[in-house]
């Protein structure tokens, strides 16, 4: 080795070992040298050069990637050679681009990944062992190098390497809620990561590095602005800075796309109607889509809230929400675009249940959209709240592609500070049997396909991304990025699996820090649920900021108070959603439905989604429901309480910066996990009028108190001292 490497390989060692100070920008690809001695000679053995056959932007992002990851974590500079000359060379590419991987028996195993998917194994070329990542188009390359990396990054071992992968689901893309003036809807990590105002010209370095992370986990689109949607990004001076971020991203397998006012043929196109049927507004999106392709030739399409908390849509002419999707998608459909138009619509004046009105409005539109038109539904059919069932449109609309959509920014889980690791909740709701071709028709097999045999699958995950240094607000929050992108590509991966990898490759694979951190992950969304919404409860934040509790709250419009969902009175709590009341649950196929609706077989975790009961009823665990509600609420205290203490066993096993950072917002979990707690307990014990049980932690202040308290100004970092 030559003497500039070891200096390399000793400045790099010890800034690892060191425990420098980390500010998490560089996400789960910080690639720090490998720890384990013997891991890290194996890996020096086994990857000793790179050859990359073929040249496109994708394939060198590909290199330059895996020359980067190599660099830190073997500590050597791994060249760039022409041809397998040595043992360890990794060879990466296409069988069209690359003459060795065409060489190579691996034409049955490439057909079984398809465009996006790849091959990665350890071979022989001409006696030589090489690391092959093949793939059948460069993206699917870039991917098989991110999971090589994944593996170096989580020191699994390298012995016959055999990895072979392909996304189950086609669109897997970030919805970002940014708006023009760089704010963020529900966005708690900075502004928006778009510089409108100094795009084009100016390409900040973290839209390459936003590429990066989401192509290393496989998302590969990005709806740039909110749902609610601002028509001037359709103009041409907008289109070109929308231009420059999808040159950006179009390396990575990254395709952009934007949200359609429905409005905008009047606001911008100066038409006095934008009727979906009038062949002037027609001919105006057809226009307008041709303009936007000119710019941005693998614009992916338009992602559209119509008819919903007061956006514009085509019910305003009288004209149905497929009407309004199939004049966009016939826009589209020349250029390969598609049209995501969203279910999640529910009207003030309109007397039924909100959970109930987005199935009413949508299944009779079964079969109604054309063939380039994903219909996006929210996970439950409320609003991301921290439990919900699954929404009853799953599996009720088998003739339209249905993607799933869900939040990663938490704005109703404790914003940016609490740490709640969603995986647990994706994966409960993807595991739900809907039973809509019998037992197995579950939620991820509605989405990816294999249940209806549809021909176009997505996801989309509302994005946490913003300007803030470390991307999402709080370290532990970019566990929710990486998970996202990770289900989307394979809607079967664990929760615990997952957090597992993002800890290892975010932090450390020191078995002291991982195993606790993972443990602390993934009790984090039940404790969450239990301090502000157990049993079933939902909505019961504060109105308009949706921080803090607030269930006493009930003016302005119905739908948007908690009284109007938990229906506390002196018999009992609960939305009654069975026959004798809402009936949402008719909603759901039997035996789903009969299951919910049965006081004797619904979960007791959506008990109160489902049922009023009275506050004396016995519950499974023996105690009465009002019993059960205090006992819930102090368990989700006392679990954070415990990640806290826990946290706390972990000194010294991170960087200091880090680690300073997550006890802090740790310490503000537990105090609004508290206020939450003794809030809604005083609150609901009105109605009960019982006393707390014995062996329970007594409310630190009165109701009134928590009434009084105002939200804090910044909710990314409260300093509600008075909680
Ligand atoms: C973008 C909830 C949020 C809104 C959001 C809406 C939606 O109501 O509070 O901020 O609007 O969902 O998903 O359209």
């Amino acid at each position: 080795m030559s003497r500039v490497v070891l200096l390399l390989c000793a400045l790099l060692a010890w800034g690892g070992s060191a425990l420098r100070a980390e500010d998490g920008y560089d996400l789960w690809l910080r690639y720090p040298l490998v720890s384990d001695a013997a891991r890290l000679r194996e890996y020096r053995a086994a990857l000793t050069a790179l050859v990359v056959e073929g040249d496109s932007p994708t394939l060198r992002v590909a290199a330059d990637e895996l020359a980067r990851g190599l660099r830190g974590l073997l500590g050597v500079e791994v060249p760039r050679v022409g041809r397998v000359d040595r043992d360890g060379v990794i060879v990466v590419g296409t069988p069209a681009g690359s003459r060795l991987i065409a060489s190579l028996p691996l034409a049955k195993e490439l057909r079984a990944v398809g465009a996006e998917g790849y091959v990665v194994r350890a071979t022989t070329v001409g006696g030589r062992r090489v690391v092959v990542v093949a793939a059948n188009r460069d993206v699917g390359a870039l991917y098989g190098v991110f999971a090589l990396l994944r593996r170096l990054q989580t020191h699994g071992s390298l012995r016959g390497l055999a990895l072979a992968d392909a996304p189950r689901i086609q669109l897997r893309l970030l919805d970002h809620w940014d708006n023009l003036d760089g704010s963020v809807e529900r966005g708690y990590a900075g502004g928006s990561l778009w510089k409108w105002d100094e795009l084009p010209g100016t390409i900040s370095p973290r839209y390459r590095d936003y590429a990066r992370a989401n192509a290393s986990i496989g998302i590969n689109g990005a709806v740039l602005t909110n749902v609610n949607a601002d028509a001037r990004v359709l103009t041409p001076a907008y289109l070109a800075k929308v231009a420059a971020l999808a040159d950006v991203f179009r390396p990575y397998g990254i395709r952009v796309y934007l949200t359609a006012r429905f409005s905008a043929p009047i606001e911008i196109g100066g038409l006095k109607t934008a009727d979906p049927l009038d062949p002037a507004v027609r001919a105006w999106w057809r226009r307008k889509v041709d303009e936007i392709y000119r710019v941005v030739p693998d614009f992916g399409g338009f992602l559209v809230k119509a008819n919903s908390e007061g956006q514009p849509g085509p019910q305003d002419y009288h004209r149905s929400h497929a009407d309004g999707a199939n004049m966009l998608a016939d826009a589209l459909a020349p250029h390969g675009g598609v049209v995501m138009w969203r279910a999640f619509v529910y009207s003030a004046a309109v007397p039924a249940d909100r959970v109930k009105q987005a199935y009413d409005e949508f299944t009779p539109l079964d079969g109604a959209f054309r063939p380039n038109v994903l219909v996006q539904v929210k996970n439950g059919p409320l609003d991301f709240q921290p439990r919900e069932p699954f929404h009853p449109l799953f599996g009720a609309m088998p003739r339209t592609p249905l993607m799933m959509e869900v939040q990663i920014t938490k704005e109703y889980l404790g914003m940016a500070t609490h740490l709640v690791y969603l995986g647990p909740l994706w994966r409960e709701v993807l595991d739900a049997d809907t039973y809509a071709r019998g037992a197995g028709s579950t939620v991820a097999k509605v989405i990816d396909g294999s249940l209806f045999g549809g021909a176009r699958t997505g996801i989309a995950g509302v994005s946490n991304v913003g300007s803030d240094r470390d991307w999402t607000g709080a370290h532990f929050n970019q566990a929710n990025w990486y998970a996202f992108g990770r289900l989307a590509w394979d809607p079967g991966l664990s929760a615990a699996a997952i957090a597992d990898e993002w800890i290892r490759m975010t932090f450390t694979n020191d078995p002291a820090f991982v195993a606790p951190v993972k443990a602390m992950m993934l009790a984090s969304r039940e404790a969450v649920v239990n301090y502000m919404t157990p049993l079933g409860l939902a909505h019961l934040m504060g109105t308009g900021h949706h921080y803090g509790p607030a269930p006493w709250a009930d003016a302005g419009r119905p739908d948007w108070t908690p009284s109007y969902y938990h229906r506390a009175d002196t018999l009992g709590l609960g939305f009654d959603r069975t026959a004798t009341g809402s009936n949402a649950v008719a909603q759901y196929f039997p035996p789903v439905r009969d299951r919910f609706a049965n006081r004797a077989t619904v979960p007791d975790s959506l008990l109160l989604w489902f049922h009023h009961v009275g506050w004396n009823e016995r519950l499974r665990s023996g105690r009465t429901l009002w019993e059960e509600l205090v006992h819930r609420y102090s368990a989700g205290v006392d679990t954070v309480r415990w990640m806290r203490r826990t946290w706390e066993g972990l000194r010294g096993r991170i960087d200091a910066q880090r680690y300073a950072e997550v006890s802090r917002d740790l310490a503000i979990q537990e105090r609004e996990a508290k206020w939450w707690r003794d809030a809604s307990i005083l609150y609901f014990q009105q109605f009960s009028r019982m006393p707390i049980p014995a062996g329970y932690e007594p409310p630190a202040h009165t109701l009134e108190y928590y009434m009084r308290l105002t939200c804090p100004a910044d909710p990314r970092r409260p300093t509600c001292d008075a909680v």
